[in-house]
């Protein structure tokens, strides 16, 4: 980022632990400073989450094309974090813990399954705390890959430590299975995710063996889009790390181009490759951004009377007809509290504006400044999608300021314009101007 875009950034984020302070979440200002302290990165971090069996460690293997290496099968499961970086020697260290001191401790490549599988090394006795793997593939030039346990799901105790380390990535690949659609656990962890984390691809494994997929893979776009709206344009991809290594046994030729070209994988890699490789230091801010707008959420979202408000209970309705009758009889007064409400409601309503098209326009900026021109129509339907979710939050906070103005007894707002969302830049110049006589609306 240049000089003046880090000081306007830091400014966003400033702001908004400010906001944070002001409503007493010591916890939220705690997750931004988590994000905003990790250490500089190098190559992009990308973690490979999901249940158990779900495929993980096999796709993983796949994408380095590496049969074998990250332990897999059916009577395994992965118990340690395994760390792939890329080296010309491959090798193979231990993370041991050791009191308070982590030992390293290299062991042969073959070895990894005796320390980093439930089977080899059952209730973690050994201590391990993750392996760090070195190999020469193609694709860890570009990333650095983490395969995550996992053994009691991820609403366990052990499968919760997933959260937590989904912060430490820069982009997460969320591993499904062809088997069955996305599960409530499954959904809710995403959402999670996607609260620290703005690069996220959901990956749906095991095509081969599920004849139906195309269908799963559908209603998961389906759940996605219901019940994780923010998620609702992740890209879903179908994969078979069983396809990959069918193509990885063969010598090259056309059948084995089909095969790689069959089993998604080849597709994983150039998406990882195109929105995450070398793009360390922006999708990190970007995720600085992702977890403060969350923050700003839930501090705007925690009033149940906005939220019934926002979406058009008919209680809430009444209530403002009955307020609006009350205020009629007040003649002159009446125009000094409505103002009152309109300056309060504007406010808010163009400091958050302000707020989220600064960070929108940003991020784009960044993001544009570094893609290739053949990306650019996929960028903008990602800006599209960020604008809705923009003025869906936005409605809901003029929701929450209307409630407040009725508990207030001061309501009455004149819709001064309203603005398709397109024009989403010239609401926003109106309200910069200051000289708006009602409300400005955003209509989605
Ligand atoms: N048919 C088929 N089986 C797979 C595929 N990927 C993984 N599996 C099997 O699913 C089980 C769990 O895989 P694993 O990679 O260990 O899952 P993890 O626990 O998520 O790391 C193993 O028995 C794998 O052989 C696939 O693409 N096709
Ligand atoms: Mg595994």
């Amino acid at each position: 980022m240049s000089g003046e875009a880090t000081e306007r950034f830091r400014a966003v984020v400033n702001q908004s632990v400010a906001e944070f302070k002001a409503a007493g979440r010591r916890d939220l200002i705690q997750d931004v400073a988590a994000e905003t302290k990790r250490p500089p990165a190098g190559r992009p971090v990308v973690l490979i989450a999901g249940e158990t069996r779900r495929g993980k460690s096999s796709l993983v293997n796949a994408l380095l094309r590496h049969p074998g290496l990250s332990p897999a099968g059916p009577d395994l499961a992965t118990s340690a974090y395994l760390l792939f970086t890329h080296g010309a020697q491959a090798s193979a260290t231990l993370g041991i813990a050791a009191g308070t001191d982590v030992e390293r401790r290299p062991i042969p490549l073959d070895e990894i399954g005796e320390w980093a599988t439930t089977e080899g090394n059952p209730g973690n006795v050994r201590r391990v705390l993750a392996v760090e793997v070195a190999v020469d593939a193609l694709i860890l030039k570009h990333v650095t890959i983490v395969d995550t346990p996992g053994h009691g799901g991820l609403e366990s105790a052990e499968g919760s430590i997933g959260v937590p380390m989904a912060r430490q990535a820069d982009a997460v690949v969320f591993v499904l299975d062809a088997g069955s659609p996305v599960s409530d656990p499954e959904l809710a962890f995403l959402r999670s995710v996607s609260a620290r984390v703005d690069a996220v691809i959901v990956v749906v494994t095991k095509t081969d063996d599920y004849p139906g997929w195309a269908r799963i893979v559908d209603d998961d776009r389906d759940l996605l889009r219901r019940y994780a709206p923010e998620l609702a344009n992740v890209p879903v991809l179908a994969v078979s790390a069983r396809v990959a290594e069918k193509a990885l046994a063969r010598q090259p030729g056309p059948v084995t181009d089909r095969l790689w070209q069959e089993s998604g994988v080849d597709e994983l890699h150039r998406l990882l490759k195109q929105r995450v490789a070398g793009r360390a230091s922006l999708l990190r801010a970007c995720n600085i951004l992702v977890t403060a707008r969350d923050g700003l959420r839930t501090v705007n979202g925690l009033a149940a009377l906005g939220v019934a408000a926002a979406r058009g209970e008919p209680t809430v309705k009444t209530a403002i007809e009955a307020e609006r009758t009350r205020l009629r009889q007040y003649g002159s007064r009446w125009n000094q509290r409505v103002n009152a409400g309109i300056g309060k409601v504007k406010l808010t309503h163009s400091e958050a504006l302000g707020r989220g098209l600064g960070e929108l326009q940003r991020k784009y900026t960044g993001v544009i400044e570094k893609s290739k021109r053949q990306e650019h129509e996929a960028i903008a339907d990602r800006l599209v999608t960020d604008i809705n979710e923009l003025a869906a939050a936005l409605s809901r906070q003029a929701g929450l300021a209307l409630a407040g103005l009725v508990a207030d007894g001061k309501l009455d707002v004149p819709v001064a314009a309203t603005f398709p969302l397109a024009d989403v830049r010239a609401a926003f110049r109106q309200l910069e101007q200051g000289h708006t006589r009602g409300k400005i609306v955003l209509a989605p």
